[in-house]
């Protein structure tokens, strides 16, 4: 039996995970999931790696603002095995389970804007079945730029492009849903989920670090979180247009240059 919407946005947050309203929903925010403990000490270091590596001016993605490029201090790196994490992604994935990315997403004087309605499947390699984790360090509230959910747009898939979703280009829609959440809770996401976040207006920093994980069997896995490794084959999904000899990226990059060189004529 399908669960439905109204139904569904009611059994998404919840102290308790549960996998099928997950399965169904795409999203899913689990309350007081990290002890404030551990919290507490993530967000020490992330203190005191703003103030020394990013409080002065840091190297924003123009691709992704709010994607963070500098490397994570060891502490940042390792929350990825968190026990909290493999909890909540043994009930989705089984027991073998890997890290595709783990990354921050933030938004403070230096990314404060908007994030356009999109689907983050196509911008990865590998299987498709891959979900996030978000950990929000700080309060995270419409005023500072929380996300907002597409609840079930998972459903769709892959949508053929990577971009600005058009939700008009649809005749249905999905409730949409943008939780408050407090350092201790999490938000997990099927990758292929339609999500947004507005600017932040307040200037309190948000703080969200983004794991996106996967099972063990895929070959672009980093690191393993539980069980055991499932592929004997790996490969980096660095700088992946070096992986055709000829493609739509590519194509893209002889255009500009093409368009560059007759602009340079033209003026010369
Ligand atoms: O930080 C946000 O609000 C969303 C970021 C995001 O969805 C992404 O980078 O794919
Ligand atoms: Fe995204």
């Amino acid at each position: 039996m399908t669960i439905m919407h109204q139904e569904l946005v009611d059994r998404l947050d919840s102290d308790t995970f549960d996998p099928d309203v997950f399965r169904a929903a795409g999203v899913f925010v689990v309350r007081n999931a990290v002890s404030l403990e551990v919290m507490r000490a993530w967000q020490d270091e992330w203190a005191a790696f703003y103030a020394s590596s990013l409080r002065e001016g840091r190297d924003v993605n123009r691709a992704n603002p709010v994607s963070l490029t500098e490397s994570l201090p060891e502490k940042l790196a390792a929350m990825v095995h968190e026990p909290a994490f493999a909890r909540i992604l043994t009930q989705v994935f089984g027991p073998h389970v890997a890290v595709y990315n783990h990354r921050f997403v933030i938004k403070d004087q230096f990314s404060p804007g908007k994030v356009f309605l999109h689907q983050d499947s196509c911008y990865h390699l590998g299987n498709l079945n891959k979900c996030s984790i978000f950990t929000p360090l700080s309060v995270v509230d419409a005023a500072n730029g929380a996300m907002s959910f597409h609840v079930g747009s998972h459903k769709l898939g892959v949508l053929g492009d990577a971009g600005e979703i058009n939700p008009a280009a649809f005749d249905f829609s999905w409730p949409k849903i943008t939780p408050e959440l407090n350092p201790g809770d999490l938000v997990i996401m099927n990758s292929s989920l339609w999500h947004e976040s507005g600017p932040n207006t307040s200037g309190v920093h948000r703080i969200l670090a983004d794991t996106i994980f996967q099972p063990a069997d895929d070959p672009t896995g980093k690191e393993l979180v539980c069980g055991e490794w499932q592929t004997d084959i790996f490969y980096s999904t660095q700088n992946h247009i070096r992986l055709f000899t000829n493609s739509r990226i590519l194509k893209l990059i002889k255009y500009e240059k093409e368009r560059a060189a007759s602009d340079t004529k033209a003026t010369s």
